[in-house]
């Protein structure tokens, strides 16, 4: 028995994998870099406080790792649309698939690595910074320096956010406020329905549910504004739930605090002594 020749009228079968593997590497080395340095630090949230940029910094690194095995699939896909699709007018049977294991392992082994890789840079970064989420009321990791890290509790209802500031006398303002380069601790909690305190340019975004203390840790940079939204579905006006917090110089935060002090004074007495966290009161809700 003697395997039939091939003839001239066949595609070639030799070249499409050395190819195709050329082309893909080629691709993978101009798109990885430009992908690193234009795209990835153009990822949200931006530069607004350290753990924005960690995970900006997170982000270019993952989309960076990504970039080849994505480039990989889409160039397999249009190379072989293209290189194999059938010249011929009459529809006629391919030549039949068998399996590789070569490419099997190659390919198990470096995506399996890949991710096992990104699993563990994840969690590495999420301890590192605390990536700006809430992590319930006491949490597991705390970044450098939590002990003199100043408290703002963020207090979630329908339909807005107050800030009280523990450390002033637990005065309450409608408005966020908050010193530049300083480590604040937010204390994420609800008045009633749950809510969710995003401050985007901050990176953060915790969770507000009423009777929890959800702690969240934001590093600030210089000064800046930066925007608040609910990203909980909270009722009829969630979506009108939002405001412009501000990043001042200390100087200014302290006179601000010192200005809220003084319009605090007269409605200090109706309101409820700070604590962690407070329970929806059924007899002081109006719906
Ligand atoms: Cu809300």
């Amino acid at each position: 028995m003697t395997s039939a020749p091939i003839t001239a009228g066949e595609p070639a079968r030799d070249g499409h994998g050395r190819r195709f593997i050329v082309a893909w590497l080629v691709a993978s080395v101009i798109a990885t870099p430009l992908v690193a340095i234009f795209l990835g630090p153009a990822i949200p949230p931006g530069n607004g406080s350290a753990q924005a940029t960690e995970q900006v910094f997170d982000n270019t690194w993952m989309v960076s790792v990504i970039t080849p095995f994505t480039l990989f699939i889409l160039m397999l896909l249009v190379y072989a649309i293209v290189a194999f699709r059938s010249r011929s007018a009459e529809i006629v049977d391919g030549d039949p698939i068998r399996g590789d294991n070569r490419i099997q392992i190659v390919w198990l082994v470096a995506t399996g690595i890949t991710v096992l890789f990104l699993a563990g840079f994840g969690t590495y970064e999420l301890l590192q910074s605390g990536a700006g989420g809430g992590q319930g009321p006491t949490p597991a990791f705390q970044p450098a320096g939590y002990t003199k890290a100043m408290d703002v509790q963020v207090i979630g209802q329908q339909w807005e956010f107050t800030y009280r500031y523990p450390q002033a006398g637990g005065i309450e303002t409608p408005h966020l406020v908050l010193p530049a380069d300083t480590l604040v601790r937010l204390h994420v909690t609800s008045l009633d329905a749950v809510h969710s305190f995003w401050a985007y340019q901050l990176g953060v975004k915790a969770d507000a549910n009423p009777g929890v203390d959800n702690v969240v840790y934001v590093q600030t940079k210089g000064p800046r504004s930066f925007d608040i939204h609910c990203a909980e579905l909270c009722g009829l006006w969630h979506g009108y739930m939002f405001d412009t917090g501000q990043v001042v110089p200390k100087q200014q935060f302290a006179s601000w605090l010192a200005r809220q002090k003084q319009l605090f004074a007269p409605v200090a007495k109706f309101l409820p002594p700070y604590a962690t966290s407070y329970l929806p009161d059924p007899q002081e809700r109006a719906g």
